[in-house]
């Protein structure tokens, strides 16, 4: 099965059936299978319909993607880097034979295409992990999202396009490619670089984009990659704010919906094929930069001549201080006083709610950020103390509880070990499943306080790193989580032992005991680590509350 119909320099593939056979379509459609499609599913069938991927006429089959993945070729020898499969469940595809028709619909169920099934089969994932991205490691983002994908059956086959997928958002800024070529050539833009990138623009990203396309002598797309997501609205809205700072008469935004598939040089490859077809003769991006590509120079240059688009990937511009501009590092005099200010330190700033340097970033992209990522004053947070029995987390937890409480501003609720297990876990034990669950009920609560713009402090033993983590990522996304170690050692607790429980465990008489008969997990990076041996109190609660003031979520 060949999906292709014409090379490269060709016009533009459109795969919309005429109006006349749109009716046709969704009549038979009510009684063909039906697949839902994923979110990153949505953005690929978009492009393929609109000729983003022409001259792709539907989506692979067996042969072709072998070949892909192999050779970076289609079956006919057409230079093509990703694979482009429709994969479906096995139950969906239980439905299907080779010849018959499967509609594909947004997830209100609204048909947007119907694919003529051409083949069917069941890749080897672990392969193709391998072919694109040289691991199998599921740790790398682009693996784990093809494991994920194990199980599931390819569906190859040409696709005829039924209604495009609605947008309500950003509307203005989305065109397809032959839109996108329309604008250009109203315009007058023979020459159109498309500047890509995944992060916010900043300046250093808009002298360069600006400065690298003026010298090709070509008009600005800035095509960044947007997908659906939490960021979604926020990123577009900086974009927007970026644009302003561009000429109007030489840039267009407009923004590209396809899932990131991190796979250095066939991604970049990829990519360009897609801007290629939207007119552009040339793609520019900052090399290493926070939304930058990760490719292999070698790879690139073997086969960017594949392509009649320009690649450029341009080293970072630096801030020089005295000359008070951005520069292109072979610009900069070998004396001069470099200003790096890198993502990390963008970070930094905005969780402490400190200046943003004016040479940095826009004042509409500031806001934009401090919007997203509101300081640590503005959040809430939960202090999670972990330690031994006896080590002295309840105590310090206290304090610090009622040192909060003078302060004012925010609630503030103390989930005490011994308390939560009265109240919330009074049917658990303390095996390891127990406890896991315990600690599950105690994030779960210190998330809810944090969402909130409240503190919660939890003082549990919580012996266990994996489920210390899995109550990191439940409270993160929502304000600040700060494990605090109280790393009193074994002895000294056993020496205190207030409730005589380490004696009963000692004698076999309290079993599962942590520290003598059960393991405690000791933290490996907590945000403090305070051994409370010869020290009061209060000295270890000002401990906290220096970490508090020093990362500004008090003040
Ligand atoms: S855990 O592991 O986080 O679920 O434990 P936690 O909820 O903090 O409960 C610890 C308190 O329970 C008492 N206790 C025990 N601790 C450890 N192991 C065993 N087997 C055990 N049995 C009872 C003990 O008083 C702990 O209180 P703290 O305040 O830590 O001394």
């Amino acid at each position: 099965m060949t999906t292709l119909i014409q090379p490269y320099k060709g016009t533009l593939v459109d795969l919309f059936a005429p109006q006349a056979r749109t009716a046709a379509l969704k009549e038979q459609a009510l009684s063909m299978p039906s697949w839902d499609l994923t979110f990153p599913q949505l953005g690929e069938l978009e492009l393929l319909k609109s000729g983003g991927f022409s001259p792709l006429r539907g989506y692979l089959g067996q042969a072709d993607y072998e070949r892909v993945l192999a050779e970076w070729r289609l079956q006919d020898g057409t230079f093509w880097p990703m694979p482009l499969t429709l994969d479906i469940s096995a139950a969906v595809a239980e439905q299907l034979e080779v010849g018959a028709s499967l509609a594909l619909r947004d997830l209100e169920g609204v048909l947007l295409a119907v694919v003529k099934v051409g083949e069917l089969w069941a890749p080897d994932r672990a392969a193709e992990a391998q072919a694109l991205y040289g691991s199998t490691d599921s740790a790398h983002p682009g693996v784990a999202r093809v494991l994920a994908k194990s199980g599931t059956v390819c569906v190859g086959g040409v696709v005829e396009g039924v209604e495009s997928r609605s947008h309500h958002s950003f509307v203005a800024l989305r065109h397809a490619p032959a839109e996108l070529r329309a604008q250009f050539a109203k315009r007058g833009w023979t020459k159109v670089a498309a500047f890509h990138t995944r992060a916010p623009i900043h300046v250093a990203q808009q002298k360069l984009a600006q400065r690298e396309a003026s010298e090709l002598g070509a008009s600005l797309l800035l095509h960044p990659l947007i997908e659906d997501g939490e960021d979604y609205y926020h990123r577009v809205r900086c974009y927007r704010a970026a644009l302003e700072h561009f000429p109007r008469q030489t840039t267009l935004l407009s923004l590209q919906a396809l899932p990131a598939r991190p796979a250095g040089a066939r991604e970049v490859l990829w990519h360009a094929i897609v801007r290629q077809n939207c007119g552009c003769s040339h793609m520019l991006w900052e090399q290493g930069g926070a939304g930058s590509y990760d490719a292999d120079a070698e790879a690139l240059a073997q086969y960017s001549e594949q392509l009649d688009i320009e690649l450029r990937a341009c080293a970072p511009y630096v801030y020089v201080e005295e000359r008070a501009a951005y520069l292109p590092p072979a610009e900069v005099p070998a004396d001069a006083r470099i200003r790096p200010f890198d993502e990390q330190e963008l970070q930094r700033r905005l969780r402490e709610g400190t200046e943003i340097p004016e040479w940095f970033t826009f004042p509409g992209v500031e806001r934009e950020l401090r919007m997203r990522y509101p300081a640590n004053s503005e959040l809430g947070f939960t202090l999670f103390f972990t330690g031994l029995s006896g080590s002295g987390k309840s105590t310090i937890a206290k304090a610090v509880q009622a040192k909060l409480l003078e302060l004012g501003g925010r609630p503030v609720t103390l989930l005490d070990g011994d308390e939560v297990r009265k109240h919330l876990s009074s049917e658990l034990g303390f095996s390891k499943e127990h406890r896991n669950i315990n600690i599950r009920r105690i994030g779960y609560v210190a998330s809810e306080i944090t969402k909130n713009s409240g503190i919660a402090i939890c003082a549990p033993i919580a012996p266990y790193a994996a489920l210390r983590s899995e109550v990191r990522a439940m409270i993160e996304p929502y304000g600040g989580f700060i494990e605090i170690h109280v790393a009193t050692p074994l002895e000294e607790c056993e020496r205190r032992d207030r409730k005589g429980l380490y004696a009963k465990a000692r004698a076999g008489i309290i079993k599962e005991f942590t520290g003598i008969s059960d393991p405690y997990e000791e933290p490996q990076t907590p945000e403090l680590r305070i051994d409370t041996t010869g020290l009061g109190v209060d000295e270890v609660a000002q401990q906290v509350f220096l970490y508090l003031e020093q990362h500004g979520y008090i003040t």
